[in-house]
């Protein structure tokens, strides 16, 4: 399979994979390197990125996007009221506690999960890498945000499996842009004492940061901080809310109770906002944003830098917590690397260069940085493809304990990957059992976390402990795991007993000397020694935020469905259009090239045939079916595939003869 790289954006995805000895960015159906990320729905079929787009405007109940903001979220989340108010599709609360959208599809209300929602996303992402390529699109390395918890990471990564995909590795974003910088710039960097480079990233929703120490075919993330809520939507936000204002007072309208023309004022905000990144001042203009009204006005940018200030005062935090992780001062710092769409924006970027005191760096591609680096790790994993190698570890941001049920220990638990460690990373553990147990997976500190977030991670039933004869508890080792996705996992569970075990003796090297002919014979020799050995494995069962392998493979099912049904109405409107163009196309060429090939008779017949057709195209064909329209075709086809026939005939005799003169 292709390494398949996708940087899964609020505001858009980017898709890299490593083909040609290289990584390239893979452009969509109308050659965009970016794709929107929504997911549209209407009367036959769903509209995904583009085409969501083009449609936003005027379905915009039925359109959902930041679907990267509710994934794996619980409905009751206090973030959750922050994120509502970004979306223009209603939003419910599903079984299991989760959030779906509720919208008009196929003629009906339905809804879906918002793990569905990324899936369907994905799908289309990995549809269009197919077409692109023309590769097998199968192992997927897909970046998350460094906040996303565990419930999230598995949300994601069902997402993926759900969309027909094998997720590889979930990377936090941040980190692959990093691993990018770290693999492509490796001839610029040490060898021996790592240069110390602060990556920074600010997209349509968070801003994220990690200082890592980077050298030749190795990184360490040192330190990450975020803040979960600032992003270029914030801004677009806050100009939005402004004119809605402005426009109360001066046009006597208000666009925040009418959500077309809201959107309309949003989505002009957006450009606005780009535009003041470049020029000090910018208008504003929408004809007829609702009730006939026409609006104008303008913006500067020191004006929007004011309706920012609450963000922009709160820049340094992120980056110092980041710091303090890490152990350093920004005056460690060697190079600070932005990312990220928000990172155009002039006043953020002097904000950020003022905390670290120093000049910024664009040295990465600041869309496609993070898309890059996740091809790369998907190439890295591939068992087929050679890449340099390159090691990094990431950061971990939460600390985790495994509880267990007291037996025989001192402690019912243990805090195993505290913050700040850094992962992948193993640790085993030793328990005393007097039977089968479970354990559990927590988070250990709230404070680390957002407010709602459940602190169970994950439960281990482990199966098959038995004491040794005459004993009441026996030795267990439990391997946990911090692994390379950031899940926290039991790899193996055994227990072990003492044994007297064989052992060779090691002697002391005896003085060779000269004439030493016998000691290549001489005997070895032997002692008992007790020795923990491995007893028996444990059957281990694990009870996961993810969706359990039915309840996946439904929704499996259910995707392959309407990605059939999406399939059946795009051939529908291609035959639809061929019928069309070829109508034109016939009865032009019956008025000149096929001209002298048809009989009167011929002509009058095609002619009549056409006209009928076409009838049939604005009345009841305009909405029928595939294979109706391929009907159409053919009944013209018969009599125009006939009349062409002798066109052709004739213009290749012409050819020959022509060939003949020449040749003589
Ligand atoms: P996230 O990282 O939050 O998931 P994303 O990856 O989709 O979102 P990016 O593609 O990094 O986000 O950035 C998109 C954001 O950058 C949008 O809010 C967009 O308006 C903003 N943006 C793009 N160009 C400019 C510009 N020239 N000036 C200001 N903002 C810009
Ligand atoms: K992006
Ligand atoms: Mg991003």
């Amino acid at each position: 399979s292709t390494p398949f790289g996708v940087d899964f954006g609020n505001d858009n995805t980017v898709i890299a994979c490593a083909r040609n000895r290289g990584i390239d960015i893979i452009v969509n159906e109308v050659s965009n390197r970016a794709t929107p990320s929504l997911v549209g729905f209407g009367m036959k079929n769903r509209y995904i990125g583009e085409t969501g787009k083009n449609q936003q405007g005027s379905n915009i109940k039925n359109t959902v996007d930041n679907l990267k903001r509710i994934l794996g979220l619980n409905y009751d989340d206090p973030d959750f009221e922050i994120e509502k108010k970004f979306f223009t599709a209603p939003l419910v609360k599903n079984a299991q506690g989760g959030v779906s959208a509720k919208v008009r599809y196929l003629g009906e209300q339905q809804e879906f999960t918002s793990t569905q929602l990324a899936a369907m996303y994905i799908n289309k992402i990995k549809d269009i890498t197919h077409k692109e390529t023309k590769g097998n699109i199968v192992d997927i390395c897909l970046s998350v945000p460094v906040w996303y918890t565990e419930k999230q990471r598995r949300a994601a990564s069902d997402a993926c499996k759900i969309a027909g995909l094998n997720p590889v590795r979930i990377v936090n974003e941040v980190t692959a842009a990093a691993v990018g910088y770290g693999v492509f710039k490796a001839n610029d960097l040490p060898e021996d004492e790592p240069r110390k480079v602060a990556f920074i990233d600010i997209g349509h929703s968070s801003f994220q940061v990690s200082i890592a120490a980077v050298k030749k075919g190795e990184l360490k993330v040192l330190g990450s901080a975020y803040d979960k809520h600032f992003g270029g939507r914030d801004f677009d936000l806050a100009i939005a809310n402004h004119f809605a204002a402005e426009f109360k007072d001066k046009y006597k309208i208000d666009v925040t109770e009418n959500p077309k023309a809201y959107y309309r004022v949003l989505t002009a905000s957006e450009k606005l906002k780009k535009v003041l990144s470049a020029n000090t001042q910018a208008p504003f203009n929408i004809e007829s944003v609702m009730n006939d009204v026409d609006v104008s006005s303008s913006l500067t940018r020191e004006t929007l830098e004011e309706f920012v200030q609450p963000l922009l005062d709160r820049v340094h935090i992120p980056i110092e917590t980041a710091l303090k992780d890490a152990g350093l001062t920004a005056a460690d710092i060697d190079s600070v690397e932005l990312i990220g769409g928000c990172t155009r924006v002039p006043s953020l970027k002097a904000r950020i260069s003022e905390v670290f005191g120093k000049q910024l760096s664009f040295t990465l591609n600041q869309d496609e940085a993070i898309a890059r680096g996740n091809a790369f790790i998907c190439a890295m994993h591939s068992p087929t493809l050679r890449v340099r190698p390159f090691k990094f570890e990431d950061f971990n941001p939460y600390s985790v304990s495994y509880f267990w049920d007291k037996d025989e220990e001192d402690d019912d638990h243990l805090e195993v990957f505290p913050r700040g460690g850094l992962f992948p990373s193993t640790k085993i553990i030793t328990l005393y059992r007097k039977g089968d147990f479970e354990i559990e997976a927590r988070y250990t500190n709230r404070s680390e976390l957002a407010a709602g977030t459940e602190p169970v991670i994950a439960k281990w039933y482990l199966k098959g402990v038995v004491p040794s004869k005459g004993e009441t508890s026996i030795a267990t080792k439990v391997k946990l795991r911090n692994d390379p996705s950031g899940f926290y996992t039991i790899e193996e569970a055994y227990t072990v007993e003492e044994k007297l075990v064989k052992e060779l003796v090691e002697k002391e090297p005896k003085e060779k000397k000269e004439d030493d002919e016998d000691e290549e014979d001489e005997e070895p020799e032997y002692r008992e020694v007790k020795k923990l050995v491995k007893k028996n494995d444990l059957v281990i069962t694990m009870e996961s935020a993810s969706l359990s392998d039915d309840e996946r493979a439904a929704l499996f099912e259910k995707e392959n469905s309407m990605v059939v049904e999406d399939k059946l109405v795009a051939d529908t409107e291609d035959k639809k259009n061929a019928l069309e163009e070829y109508i034109y196309e016939l009865r032009g060429k019956l008025d000149d090239q096929y001209k002298d090939f048809a009989s009167d008779q011929e002509k009058e017949k095609l002619t009549g045939m056409l006209m009928k057709a076409e009838d049939w195209l604005y009345d009841e064909g305009d909405d029928s079916t595939k294979a109706k329209y391929v009907a159409k075709y053919e009944e013209l086809a018969s009599l125009g595939n006939l009349i062409r026939g002798r066109y052709l005939a004739n213009e290749e005799e012409k050819k020959q003869a022509l060939r003949q003169k020449q040749e003589q």
